[in-house]
């Protein structure tokens, strides 16, 4: 095996293991939060929440013998989930507490407020570092004696709850050989805003051996960093947003300042996106289309949950998905009809169990085009015929698009209104989102022009 200069100068792998310190660093947890999912709604939130996500976590610690867990801010979701959050963090505090692991925080955006009041409730419980924008450290000493310095900084106070300032600013560390961690809640590499902007360039040129950061959701990978960097991520996905595996990370810290990370996906749920290929489906109503929609769906989700199963582990309870219908479809108008006829009743049917794991839909979201030949359409010099040409000058982006995103965009509030998409639940921000839903809208309308036309054909 090939063996570079500083591997080969290091101790054996097995004097590594028994000499590191091991800490469970948990990012976002928003205790109190409410994951806005239907499997919530069936199993309830005792199983499917930040709590059970978070006892999981003090569970794991307590089982792997950790020397500390690091909590980076945003425990807990807002000031007045602080009653729900106290027996949840107690708990967990205390149960850490008999095991002789240390608990050791810095606040978010989301707890510069809760979580203080939370520690005073909390005597001698949880360490809080870096009050109010301040840097301060704790050393955290392994089981065989060596140490590590959690050096970190909480968000602070202000009335709108922004900070524009660079955590570092003012960042000093102690001067001495033992192994130091950063841990701070920041939005890192931000070119500003109002969320504690930090550039990774400079949290670099510090003697950090690693930093971990809260605020973002989605975990950076920082099992492949030699020198971690980065966010930690949310404990357990809080909204369809945030799909993949969640859970805490372990970092074992080696008596050279090494760092390596193990993510663990202890996250009662998970969020997916799953997409279904409309052109698969046959129907000639909307009661076809139903029944088709439901087989084909449960069927991908088994497929697709079948696979992900063994990186699962033993901890997740249910899978919370969004079905994206893609492609063109022969059948797209009684797939659009069915959707809006029975759509709840759809998605309800597609749930199952397996493996002990329940699933279910949160959402189908059609994206799906009807399988028309725009392009023979366009030939035409009928009113399906202009319509044609419009879509096709969007979809190829010819130099005709800059004139129809600017007349749509003039009149797009009175066309919202009119429910012009049945599925316009984004804000239309910019000319990409613009031009999806005037192509998909424009297919609607086509399709019906089309269907007219054939009915009226002289037979
Ligand atoms: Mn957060």
């Amino acid at each position: 095996m090939y063996r570079n200069h500083s591997e080969s100068v290091s101790p054996p792998d097995l004097e590594y293991i028994i000499m590191a310190v091991k800490l469970l660093c948990v990012g976002d947890i928003h205790l109190g939060r409410v994951l806005p999912s239907p499997m919530v709604d069936k199993l309830g939130s005792a199983v499917l929440s930040p709590a059970t996500a978070w006892e999981r976590a003090v569970e794991f610690a307590i089982d792997n013998e950790v020397d500390a867990v690091l909590l980076a801010g945003d425990v807990v979701d807002d000031i007045r989930d602080r009653f729900e959050a106290l027996p949840k963090l107690r708990d967990g505090a205390e149960r850490l507490s008999a095991a002789e692991i240390k608990l050791v925080a810095v606040a978010g955006n989301h707890d510069v407020e809760a979580l203080p009041r939370l520690l005073t409730l909390l005597p001698g419980k949880i360490t809080l570092l870096g009050e109010n924008g301040t840097w301060s450290d704790v050393v955290v000493q392994g089981k065989s004696g060596e140490r590590v310095r959690i050096v970190g900084w909480s968000f602070p106070h202000s009335k709108d709850g922004h900070y524009s300032g660079n955590p570092l600013d003012g960042f000093t560390l102690p001067d001495d050989a033992v192994p130091m961690v950063g841990l701070l809640h920041a939005d890192l590499n931000a070119s500003g805003g109002f969320y504690a902007p930090v550039p990774r360039s400079e949290i670099n040129a510090t003697r950090l051996s690693a930093c971990f950061l809260g605020h973002i959701h989605r975990p950076d990978d920082l099992s492949a960093m030699s020198r971690p960097l980065g966010y930690l991520g949310s404990l357990c996905g809080l909204d369809a947003t945030e799909t993949g595996p969640r859970g805490p990370w372990l970092a074992e810290i080696h008596s050279g300042g090494k760092v390596s990370m193990t993510h663990i996906p202890l996250s009662p749920m998970r969020w997916e996106v799953l997409e279904i290929d409309a052109g698969d489906i046959s129907a000639d109503s909307a009661e076809d289309a139903a029944d088709a929609l439901i087989s084909n769906i449960s069927e991908a989700m088994a497929a697709e949950f079948a696979e992900m199963k063994p990186e699962l582990g033993d901890t997740i309870r249910a899978v919370s998905w969004d079905i994206a219908l893609t492609g063109r479809s022969k059948a797209h108008h009684p797939i659009v009809e069915a959707l809006e006829n029975d759509g709840p009743g759809i998605m309800e049917s597609c749930g199952g169990n397996f493996d002990d794991v329940d699933f279910g839909v949160r959402k189908i979201k059609d994206r799906s085009t009807p399988a028309l030949s725009v392009a023979d359409i366009a030939k035409g010099v009928d009113a399906a015929a202009i319509l044609a040409r419009k879509i096709l000058a969007l979809e190829n982006r010819d130099p005709g698009m800059k004139a129809i995103l600017e007349t749509a965009g003039k009149n797009i509030p009175a066309l919202a209104y009119a429910g012009v998409r049945r599925d316009v639940d984004a804000e239309i921000k910019d000319d990409e989102t613009l031009r999806a839903h005037l192509i998909a809208a424009a297919y609607d309308v086509l399709e019906r022009l089309v269907a007219e036309n054939a009915s009226e054909a002289p037979k």
